[in-house]
Formats: C-alpha cells, structure tokens, sequence
C-alpha cells in the first residue's frame, strides 16, 4: 500500500518558474484585477480555444452561475435536476427562483428530457441543466422544448471544459448561456476560477456589468450586481495552463481507457463513461455505477478503497433533494426522482487526473476485483 492517499483528483499546474515570471509581470504593473492585461488575453484566448462566441471570466464557478442568472432577470420557476453540486440549486434559490426537480436519464446522470414538459407551469422562467461529468446534455430536445414554452435554458457547464458535441462544435455554443468551473479539482483550473459563455456583444457587455457591482463607470451604477470578477493572478495562471491543456484531457483519456478495459469483466462494474454518447469527452471524472450483482455495496467499496489509501468519491451524493434546503419543496419527492436517487446511492467517481499513474489504476482495479 503507498504512503501517500491516491486522490479523486489532483491539480494540474504548469511549470512554477513560468508562473513566477507571469507574477513578476503582474508586481510591475501593479495592476492586480478590475480587467487587467491578463485577463483580457485570456478572455480572447478562451474564445478561441473553446470555439465560443463570447467568453466572460469570474471569480469561479459559483459566481458565474448568480451572475448569469441575474442577467437573465426572471422571476418563478427553474427546472433542474438534483443529480448536481450544490452550487446549482443554491444559485437558483441566491436569484430568489423555485427550484423544480426533474429525474434524470440512469445512462448519463443528465435530466431526462422526456420528463420536462410535465415539469412546466405558468410560473416555469428557465431550464438549468447540467452536463454531468461532462457529459453533453440531449441540448437539441431542451432547445425544442424551450422554444416552444418561451423558456430560456441556463446551462451549467462546470465539468464540461473542451467538450464537442458529435456535430465538432463546443457544447457551450447551446442554450442562453453556459457557465464553466476553473476550480483546483476541474480539467482546466485557474486555482480558483469561472467564465460564462454568451452569444452577442450585448448579452456579454451586460453579464461583465453585473460582475462588477453593476458599476459601468465611477458616476454610473445603473444595476445592482455583485463582485464575481477574476483577479491577474488567476488569468495568468489560466493562460500558461491553455498552453498544455491539449495534453492533459489526452493523459485524463489514457487513465480512462485504462479503466474501461480493466473493469470490463468485472461483474455488477459499469463506466459510464462507455454508455455516453460519442463525443468528445474531455475525462473530468470516472464515475462508475456499482449494481446488485457487484459483491459489495457502493458504501462498502467506498470504503474497502479507503483501506487500500484510495481516495474515491460519491459525486452526488446526497441528491440536492434529498438535503435539508431543499427536501420539502413538493418535486424533491423520491417517488418523482427515482433515477436519480438510484444513481446517487450507486455511483462512486473513481481517481482521475493527468498524473495518475498507470499502475495506481491496475493497482485500484485489482482491489475492486477482489
Ligand atoms: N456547478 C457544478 C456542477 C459543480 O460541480 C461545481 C463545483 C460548481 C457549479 C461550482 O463551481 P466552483 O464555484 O467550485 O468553481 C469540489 C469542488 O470544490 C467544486 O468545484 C466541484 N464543483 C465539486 C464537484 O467538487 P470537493 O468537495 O470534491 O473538493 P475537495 O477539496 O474535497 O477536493 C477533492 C480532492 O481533490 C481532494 O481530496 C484532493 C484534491 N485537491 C483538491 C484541492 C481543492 C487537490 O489536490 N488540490 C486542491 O487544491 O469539491
């Protein structure tokens, strides 16, 4: 058994000496945040790495979710799913919105399309979706379903950095606007970070207000919004890692094939991973859906791994529905939510990061096949 834990996930980080010579920059300028140099090269940059019209940095993930859902200024009701991070629906709830709970698909952890127009009333505002593990959401039904009640759709894209649809295009081209997560523990991590994604020069000039107090000059608040702006440190560190970030999501590939042929013949084991659809995943996590006819329970192997030093996870569990702020709005019931109740009791995110060494993942898979 090693020493040190094996982690769900470790950073990755580009080289230290290029870091300090981006910080000798930012303590010769002096300037440290408010749009600094390096935040706008790395603005510029995302948009064309990620293929996206507009691209606004913030503070992290979270803040970029209150953000855009304040520039959308609605009022009632948003569908989302409970199989997510907190962050979701506290962001919902921070907007002063009603979450409504729709199930989600068993195959993908994403909300299950078919189950949203019976989720709609004449208080329904938007759809907050997720791209769970970075799995692209079925993006063409919600947009049908969107237009057809005059909903907008939010999409949370935490995990979903450098993912393509089957069509080649970023997955963040769909929806009113994207939101992505830059946090120590994502692909792409700034530290701590964030950005929303949106579709015109108008749309964005409005979200970078609202990131900023709402202030557009020293005289002239025109809007109350909050600070969620992205400091230098941040965006320099961002732009070293877009240098390397190709060769990450292929190292993060190599881990995750590794794993799908390693736990294959291994009964009651299945990777999600290999049921989501053929797009270009970017490998933000492993997680694993352990079935009756597995030896051990989800809890047991948790624990089992635990004792061998290895460090998995159950993203998400306990289901947004079921945690005390949310379990007594009338949606959160097991009855209307039981795929996803189902996956949070059974799915476990097994380690995954650029790093991981290949014999650490036969090493876990050994101890899953025993
Ligand atoms: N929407 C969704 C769908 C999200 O999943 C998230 C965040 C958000 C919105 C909000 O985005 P942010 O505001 O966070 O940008 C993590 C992250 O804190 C959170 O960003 C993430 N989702 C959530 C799913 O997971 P934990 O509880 O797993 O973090 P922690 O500290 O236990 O880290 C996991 C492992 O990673 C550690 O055991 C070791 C390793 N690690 C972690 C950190 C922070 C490192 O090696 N170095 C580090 O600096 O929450």
């Amino acid at each position: 058994m090693p020493d040190n834990p094996i982690f769900v996930t470790r950073p990755s980080l580009p080289s230290l000496e290029d870091f300090v010579s981006s910080l000798e920059q930012i303590w010769n300028s002096k300037f440290l945040t408010n749009g600094g140099p390096f935040h706008q090269e790395l603005e510029e940059k995302l948009v064309n790495y990620l293929g996206v019209p507009y691209v606004s940095l913030a503070s992290n993930g979270d803040a970029a979710l209150l953000t855009v859902l304040k520039s959308m200024d609605l009022s009632g009701e948003v569908i989302t799913t409970p199989y997510s991070f907190v962050s979701t629906t506290h962001s919902i709830l921070w907007n002063g919105l009603t979450p409504v709970f729709v199930d989600v698909d068993p195959s993908s952890g994403n909300m299950d399309t078919s189950k949203i127009e019976d989720a709609i009333t004449d208080k329904t505002a938007a759809i907050l979706a997720v791209h769970c593990y970075g799995f692209p959401c079925d993006v063409g039904a919600i947009e049908t379903i969107a237009k057809k009640h005059g909903l907008k759709v939010i999409y949370d894209a935490a995990h979903a950095f450098g993912v393509k649809c089957h069509c080649g295009k970023s997955v963040l081209n769909h929806g009113d606007a994207s939101i992505l997560s830059f946090h120590a523990t994502k692909v792409f991590n700034t530290l701590e970070g964030g950005a929303i994604i949106s579709h015109t020069k108008t749309q964005k000039d409005h979200i970078d207000l609202i990131k900023n107090f709402g202030i557009a000059g020293q005289e002239d608040i025109p809007f109350h919004g909050l600070n969620a702006k992205m400091s230098e440190v941040n965006a320099a560190f961002g732009l070293l890692q877009l240098n390397h970030i190709d060769k990450v999501i292929e190292k993060r590939k190599s881990v995750s094939d590794l794993y799908c042929s390693l736990l294959n013949d291994i009964e009651g084991v299945t990777c999600l991973n290999e049921t989501a659809a053929g797009d270009q995943h970017n490998y933000s996590y492993f997680p694993v859906i352990i079935g009756d006819n597995y030896k051990h329970t989800r809890d047991d192997l948790f624990d089992l791994l635990k004792s061998h030093n290895i460090m998995s996870r159950k993203y998400f569990y306990p289901l947004l529905s079921n945690i005390q702020t949310y379990q007594n709005y009338p949606t959160a019931t097991v009855g209307n939510l039981p795929h996803a109740n189902n996956l949070a009791s059974r799915v476990l995110c097994l380690p995954i990061y650029e790093d991981l060494k290949h014999d650490d993942v036969r090493r876990i898979c050994e101890v899953i096949a025993k």
